[in-house]
């Protein structure tokens, strides 16, 4: 053994050059994300336990959106608030699983920066032991709202202003993927050690594909578009398209999205004529944003179908937007299908 094979670059050392060197991150940053590392190696740790940790299961809450609580979602999201809340590096935090903002608290110091996340995204893979994980996002408060309390307002920026953002996949490996604006970096958890090593430096996605994600079930409520896209897809080499396609459908946005950070492919939860103008599933601020962030970080391209979802101006915290990521020349074309209509 050589101390460079026991040594190997780890997440502190990534975000210390980034913050020295590349100036990427301020220490501030820098500490918040090794916080929320932190925080996902809990998550990721009850996870694991499952049945043996008493985790698995609902609770008898619903969130803000409705939607039955998994004790592991309530668990992953006190855990997240914890560990951040005593930092001094954040104003205040949102999350999927909150109603409203959460603000630090007036007894610890607070900071320039505001937290957002999903803390376990893909509900119902949590109990059948199929890959889940954590979605974050870091903006900064805006410099109206340095001198005052913090309002859900001050949370409404477009994603194009994320500091940072990535997400921890909690699967056959734990993984935290993460970019500061400077590509996307890939770390993988070495849980002897407890240590986030980096695994890949600088991840791109093909450019081409012919593998799509969606899921199939939606098919009749699709707008125009998106059913043209798939009915083309389907048709194979004899189609417009002219080649076969290959479909995967997780169900764990994470899941879906780390496949195509590794080997290409179009994700699409599309905007749908469900529940009288349900603007697709998926949360701009928690879920849309930070995988926006690192796909186009990655070389790819994300929109909501004509819209590049990064430039849109958020109303609500927990807005719903449709979401079509993944290979660049892919998601071109499915913007060409909306753009014909
Ligand atoms: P969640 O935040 O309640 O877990 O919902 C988001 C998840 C995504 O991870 C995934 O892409 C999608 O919901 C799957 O939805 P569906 O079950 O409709 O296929
Ligand atoms: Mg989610």
């Amino acid at each position: 053994l050589t101390s460079e094979s026991v040594l190997k670059k780890n997440l502190t050392q990534y975000l210390v050059e980034q913050q020295r060197q590349k100036k990427t991150v301020t220490a501030d940053v820098r500490l918040l994300l090794e916080t929320v590392a932190r925080a996902c190696k809990a998550i990721g740790h009850a996870v694991s336990k499952g049945a043996l940790g008493g985790v698995l299961g609902s609770l008898d809450s619903e969130n803000v959106q409705g939607e039955v609580q998994k004790k592991l979602d309530v668990l992953s999201n006190e855990i997240l608030l914890e560990a951040n809340e005593w930092g001094g590096n954040l104003a205040a935090m949102a999350s999927e699983e909150m109603d409203t903002l959460h603000r630090i608290p007036d007894y610890y110091p607070k900071g320039e920066n505001l937290l957002l996340f999903d803390p376990l995204d893909g509900s119902s893979n949590i109990d059948v032991n199929v890959s889940i994980g954590t979605i974050f996002s870091v903006l900064s408060v805006p410099p109206e709202a340095r001198d005052r309390v913090i309002e859900e307002q001050d949370f409404l920026q477009p994603g194009v202003r994320q500091v940072a953002a990535g997400y921890a996949i909690y699967g056959p490996q734990t993984m935290l993927v993460l970019t500061v604006g400077d590509g996307v970096a890939a770390f993988t958890l070495d849980k002897e050690m407890g240590s986030w090593v980096l695994t890949t430096e600088r991840i791109t996605i093909p450019e081409d594909t012919s593998e799509f994600a969606i899921n199939m079930s939606n098919m009749r409520h699709w707008e125009a578009p998106v059913k043209r896209y798939i009915d083309d897809c389907l048709a194979g080499p004899e189609g417009p398209l002219g080649k076969n396609y290959n479909m995967r459908w997780i169900a764990s946005m994470v899941a879906d999205v780390h496949r195509i950070l590794t080997r290409g492919g179009i994700f699409m939860y599309p905007r749908d004529a469900r529940a009288s103008g349900r603007k697709g599933k998926l949360r701009l601020m928690y879920e849309a944003n930070p995988m926006s962030f690192l796909v186009e970080q990655a070389g790819g391209m994300s929109i909501d179908g004509t819209q590049r979802i990064l430039d849109v101006q958020p109303t609500e915290l927990h807005q719903r937007i449709g979401v079509i990521l993944g290979s660049r020349n892919e998601v071109e074309r499915v913007r060409q299908y909306h753009e014909q209509g």
